[in-house]
């Protein structure tokens, strides 16, 4: 049997990709060691001046040793490049280590796989579409948007089908949604089997996406109301990936997008079209999107039968899974990482909930005994990522990093203790327990489970 990404967690990483990772994602930049020291002492001034903004006892720290401080660098005494030298812009070759990666050893092909955000380099709630992360059950493909289709059929009137100019002709709404596979944190469920948070939080992107609302498309094609109580989606690729999703979730906000981060949607995403389904896990984001069928009755798929059930404590299996319920990690400092200086760090992280809106996040650095609110980044969207802050000076102690978040429904997300005790320690999806990071008193990071 080839070995499913998301039921991967009985295959522990090899020793090589803990090493490997530990070197590349222990400061940022990974390049020669002078730019890194520079970076260093870039970062320490910046530390500096945020510890005497808020005036705490700073270290201080200069760049002394620095040429470019006396020497004008190269870049200062020429010519730039043209306009045209980058038609479509890319990163600075500086960023290149900020990249998607894969867990080699987790599964046996590159075509069912899963490559991971690397959410410890990012900023604010919005994902890059190039590190958006992938999960393909048989490989992404290239599709011809003149040759793509969109069928509505099933319990309706008039069976439809559609070209993508014609649903880019229809009136369409923008959205900022998370997307998180229901398997995100999977390998958590036993003994740590990661050490970054690329890896254990990862399989969690958001983007502002385009489209046309679902209701839109099954009041065109009058479904049957007093009828239909599901949605069939299936997608173009060759995973016959078919989901059924609840009615109520695909009127309320589900879009079948065809744009992400204002532009058509990336190839690995889906292009030309994919189903949004806000707060809803990753698998019933069908991408290449061909066909929604109206049904009275759950369809049974092998995507929803065989595979993405959560093996209960009673032994039972629970099926049809849909909504993320609230979780939150924070990206840095993360595993991986390592302090460099003690002194002033600005706690972030993200926060966010299949149900709504974050109502608040806490921040505890005792490994849970205490906790403090943190700041919440605007604006507080429904199912979006929220991006929380927490002003912290570190003293060289050991530390147990955590965050919590509550939504507005009044969930709290639960102490790995608490998400045993309801589910036992043999599922693979639906983890949302508050994570662990432990820094050491020399700065390293790294990923921990308590109780
Ligand atoms: N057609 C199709 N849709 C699919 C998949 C797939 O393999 N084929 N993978 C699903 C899974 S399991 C997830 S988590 C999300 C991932 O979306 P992304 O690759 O854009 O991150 O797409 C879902 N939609
Ligand atoms: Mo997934």
């Amino acid at each position: 049997m080839a070995l499913d990404a998301e039921q991967g967690q009985l295959q522990p990483a090899p020793e090589s990709f803990l090493a490997k990772d530990l070197v590349e994602d222990i400061s940022r930049d990974g390049i020669d060691p002078a730019r890194r020291k520079l970076l260093q002492n870039a970062l320490a001034a910046a530390a500096a001046a945020a510890a005497a903004a808020a005036s705490m006892v700073a270290p201080s720290l200069m760049a002394d040793d620095d040429p470019d401080i006396v020497n004008l660098p190269s870049w200062t005494r020429s010519l730039g490049k043209p306009v045209v030298a980058n038609p479509y812009g890319q990163p600075s070759p500086y960023e290149a280590n900020i990249v998607r990666r894969q867990s080699p050893g987790l599964t046996r092909t590159d075509q069912s796989s899963v490559s991971f955000t690397p959410l410890q380099n990012l900023f604010g709630m919005i994902t890059p579409s190039g590190l958006h992360f992938e999960r393909h059950h048989q490989g992404w493909v290239d599709i011809d948007p003149r040759r793509h289709r969109l069928m509505i059929n099933g319990l309706v009137e008039t069976p439809l089908v559609f070209t993508m100019e014609e649903l880019l002709r229809m009136p369409s709404v923008s959205r900022i949604h998370f997307l998180e596979c229901g398997a995100n944190t999977g390998l958590e469920w036993g003994n740590v089997a990661v050490p970054t948070v690329q890896y254990s939080h990862g399989m969690l992107s958001a983007s502002e996406f385009t489209g046309v609302p679902v209701s839109l498309l099954l009041d065109r094609a009058g479904f049957d109301r007093q009828r239909a109580t599901v949605l069939l989606a299936e997608g173009a690729d060759g995973s016959s990936m078919t989901r059924t999703i609840n009615l109520e979730n695909a009127l309320d906000d589900a879009m079948v997008a065809y744009g992400q981060n204002g532009e058509m949607l990336r190839p690995e995403n889906g292009y030309p079209l994919r189903l949004v389904v806000p707060g809803v896990q990753g698998v019933s984001w069908v991408k290449w999107l061909r066909r929604l069928e109206v049904g009275d009755a759950p369809w049974a798929t092998k995507d929803e039968v065989a595979h993405y059930v959560d093996l209960m404590p009673d032994g039972t299996h629970r099926q049809y899974t849909s909504i993320q319920e609230a979780k939150s990690v924070i990206t840095a400092p993360s595993g991986g990482q390592k302090l460099l200086k003690q002194g002033y760090y600005d706690i972030t992280g993200l926060a966010w909930s299949g149900r709504g809106t974050v109502e608040k996040v806490e921040v505890s650095v005792d490994g849970g005994r205490n906790w403090r609110p943190a700041r919440l980044e605007k604006p507080l969207l429904p199912k979006a990522l929220t991006r929380f802050h927490f002003d912290w000076v570190w003293q060289g102690d050991e530390v147990l990093l955590q965050s919590r978040v509550t939504d507005r429904t009044g969930y709290t997300q639960p102490s790995r203790a608490q998400l045993i005790e309801a589910r036992g320690t043999r599922s693979i999806y639906h983890n949302n327990a508050i994570q662990t990071w432990r820094i050491s008193g020399d700065g390293e990071v790294h990923n921990v489970q308590l109780g």
